[in-house]
């Protein structure tokens, strides 16, 4: 199996954010707290590396709760600014403002010793479909950003100006060009930061399940109503899913691709609760 995944626009993304980030104060990346390593795209670090950061982990009501509180734990001792939201819930979107201030507070204390009244610059920046365009809409109050269920709804860039004296620069989603690892893109495509139409659905479904065995196997049992699934292999458990779930094809045969679909869209959907696809141990192995 080999997900992959660069357009060209994607490559024109990475210099439009090179050009960006010269003008901006300070750069907002978002992650999904779900997958709070692989949705870091380790090209940011090169383009963004002199500024300031705050991460946010956004999508906390999707993710399991006590790994998040792990995960912010883990950026803090390393260092970096982190704040866990959600902004469907609207959980931690108010502490968003005043991180942003925190981390430009040289620059504001020096524009008010000379008495400069100018506005703090933004770039929000993340791989596809993180919620960028909608922590923007959340913190602006309005649909000011084009949003959507799906990777690559934002095109190109767009300034938008908040309140607080404060401009954010709505940015299109990047991947890295190559996944050195294809656990990575595995994940991006669980949660949906790659398209759906170049993965092997079937196969790729059939590694989540063995996910969900080892990690959340009462979430997996409970919506499927299985029994004795610890020692059945991914794609043993999708077979069996299928047939409970009546996805039969002509000849009785069971339907794999739309068991897999199924499969997906409940995970995404929540309907196999709240699911953090990684663990901060994990990461040394990845
Ligand atoms: N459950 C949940 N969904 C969210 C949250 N934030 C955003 N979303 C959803 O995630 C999807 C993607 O949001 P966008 O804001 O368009 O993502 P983006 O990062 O701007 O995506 P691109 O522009 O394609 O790179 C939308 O369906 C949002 O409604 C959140 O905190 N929780
Ligand atoms: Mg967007």
């Amino acid at each position: 199996m080999n997900i992959q995944w660069y357009p060209g626009h994607m490559a024109k993304t990475r210099r439009l954010l090179e050009e960006n980030v010269k003008i901006v104060d300070a750069v907002v990346e978002i992650l999904d707290a779900r997958i709070p390593y692989s949705s870091r795209n380790p090209n940011f670090d090169d383009i963004v590396s002199k500024k300031p950061r705050l991460i946010l982990l956004n999508k906390c009501d999707m993710a399991d709760e006590k790994m998040t509180d792990k995960w912010v734990s883990f950026y803090k001792n390393n260092g970096v600014s982190v704040l866990p939201i959600s902004c469907l819930s609207g959980f931690g979107i108010k502490q968003i403002t005043p991180a942003i201030f925190e981390l430009v507070k040289d620059k504001t204390e020096k524009y008010a010793e000379k008495g400069i009244n100018k506005s703090i610059k933004i770039m929000i920046v993340g791989i596809p479909n993180v919620g960028k365009s909608t922590v923007i809409n959340r913190l602006v109050g309005k649909a000011a950003a084009k949003t959507g269920d799906r990777p690559g709804v934002t095109t190109s860039k767009q300034w938008i100006r908040i309140k607080d004296g404060l401009e954010l620069l709505d940015t299109p989603g990047i991947l890295p060009p190559k996944f050195e690892d294809q656990k990575v893109a595995l994940k991006l495509a669980y949660t949906g930061a790659i398209r759906d139409e170049i993965m092997e659905i079937e196969e790729i479904v059939s590694l989540l399940l063995e996910f969900l065995r080892d990690n959340y196997s009462k979430n997996l049992s409970d919506r499927y109503i299985l029994s004795e699934i610890a020692y059945l292999t991914g794609y043993e458990l999708l077979k069996k899913i299928g047939k409970k779930r009546g996805c039969l094809v002509s000849g009785g045969e069971i339907d794999e691709t739309r068991t897999a679909n199924i499969v997906l869209e409940d995970f995404r959907s929540l309907k196999l609760g709240r699911i953090t696809l990684e663990n901060t141990e994990d990461i040394n192995e990845q």
